[in-house]
């Protein structure tokens, strides 16, 4: 056994979760180390996640991470559902009272929370093996791993397991304890990146008879297009010119518009899935982000959801840390399931309105165009569509916390109102 740390917070996962966690903390002055598997350069160029509600927006601005999103990202007031061969535009500005998405991809957030962690000298250790909880629901919880062939040790008081859907940290509950509430969906998505200027300046989300698909973006350089397959899909069994025709066949419109094609630089199959776990906390654990709770990508709630979770999380940790006080801590799993479960809600109904299910006949197809022509045309229906999309504000507890923290810590920025170009 070479090294034997000590830290206050023991923070498993450098996803969004994780690292957000670690800087919200050091805003209260609350010691963390975070452990990642993988190593540092894949972890800055994962391809996941691009749209961030408003929430989400404003606690990156109001914890000091916001400048290079402020000045890189793109705010859409609005996205589009093509069905039937038309595009109906639902309109944020007018439906929400102003609130709207911010277009910046889950890779930049990450290299920007890299970038806190360092210039901070937090620690930040990758490629650490073999990660084992001990101990949770004892007063000495502890993590063991391996590094550069080396085993570890980390003493903490607290846990947080942000090491995504397939990572130790939940499977480290005693069964029996928590209970996982899920629904596999037996619908994939081809991700891929293009190397070409956008079709549109907002999402487009079509509905049609072959399959969902969705054009969203990156960059004015590089988008982001989405198609519906097989889960089980062989990546190879879908060369660039097949993708190209689906493309063009599901995103048909009697519109004069025209879908830009560009050499594809990444494309993988993800398939989706709806999963939910109570209480997200056991002993001296706390799961956030994918590690509790997974939804269909079709509401872009994912990363959205992980920075609402250690929102709640860390103002609760450094309470508890500061005072003693552990109620806020002990209402963690309480404060975030509801968020949780309408986001549940939204997304599948979004991905129930908008995929080819699995054994849909002539019938259901119909319903989902009539349910689609209600959101369209009804102001109710829009609205609850727009609302939920944009998202629901933190929390209280959570946006004070962080702006509080940000102030102290000489951060400004809190809730900077943006210009674009
Ligand atoms: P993550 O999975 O991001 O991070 C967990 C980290 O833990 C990883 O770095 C992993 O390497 C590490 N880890 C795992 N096991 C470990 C172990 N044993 N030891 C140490 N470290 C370990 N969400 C949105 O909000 N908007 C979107 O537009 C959107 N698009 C998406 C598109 C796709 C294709 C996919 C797959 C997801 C998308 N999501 C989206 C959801 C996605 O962004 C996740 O919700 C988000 O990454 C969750 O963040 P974390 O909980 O931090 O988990
Ligand atoms: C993305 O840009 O990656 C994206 C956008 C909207 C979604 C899912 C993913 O619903």
């Amino acid at each position: 056994m070479t090294g034997t740390h000590r830290t206050q917070v023991a923070i498993i996962g450098a996803g969004p979760a994780g690292l957000l966690l670690s800087h919200l903390l050091h805003l209260r002055g609350v010691e963390s180390v975070v452990l990642e598997v993988r190593p540092r350069a894949a972890v800055k160029s994962t391809v996941r996640a691009g749209v961030l509600e408003q929430a989400t927006v404003d606690l990156l601005n109001a914890c000091g991470l916001g400048e290079r999103m402020s000045r890189e990202g793109q705010v859409h007031h609005g996205i589009n559902l093509r069905f039937a061969g038309q595009t109906h535009r639902i309109d944020f500005e007018r439906l929400t009272g102003g609130r709207a998405i911010t277009i910046y991809a889950q890779h930049e957030v990450l290299r920007d929370l890299i970038h806190a962690a360092e210039s901070a000298g937090r620690e930040i250790i990758f490629e650490a093996q073999n990660v084992r909880l001990h101990d949770i629901d004892t007063s000495h919880p502890r993590v063991t791993f391996t590094r550069r062939g080396e085993t570890e040790e980390l003493h903490c008081d607290l846990i947080a397991g942000c090491d995504g859907f397939h990572g130790v940290c939940r499977p480290s509950i005693p069964a029996g304890v928590i209970e996982c509430f899920q629904c596999q969906l037996q619908i994939g998505w081809l991700g891929m990146l293009v190397e070409a200027p956008p079709s549109s300046n907002e999402l487009i989300y079509a509905r049609h008879e072959r399959g969902f698909a969705l054009v969203s973006t990156r960059t004015p350089q590089i988008q982001r297009l989405y198609l519906q397959c097989d889960p089980h899909d062989d990546i190879a069994s879908w060369p660039d010119e097949r993708i190209w025709s689906e493309l063009d066949a599901r995103l048909e419109t009697r519109e004069d518009w025209k879908l830009v094609e560009g050499a594809i630089s990444q494309k993988s199959i993800v398939s989706m899935r709806s999963f939910v776990v109570e209480p997200m906390q056991y002993g001296k654990l706390y799961l956030s982000g994918d590690a509790a709770h997974i939804v269909p990508a079709t509401g872009a709630k994912g990363l959205n959801l992980a920075v609402a979770d250690v929102g709640v999380l860390a103002p609760a940790l450094a309470d508890f840390f500061e005072t003693g006080n552990r109620e806020a801590l002990d209402r963690y799993s309480a404060t975030c399931l509801p968020r949780v479960w309408r986001a549940q809600r939204f997304s599948a109904w979004m991905t129930s309105v908008l995929h080819r299910l699995p054994g849909m006949d002539e019938f259901k197809s119909r319903l989902q165009l009539a349910e689609l022509e209600y959101v369209v045309h009804s102001q109710v229906g829009a609205a609850s569509l727009a609302e939920n999309y944009v998202g629901f504000p933190l929390p209280a507890a959570a946006q004070v916390a962080a702006s509080a923290a940000a102030g102290e810590a000489g951060f400004c920025g809190a809730y900077s109102t943006y210009t674009y170009r």
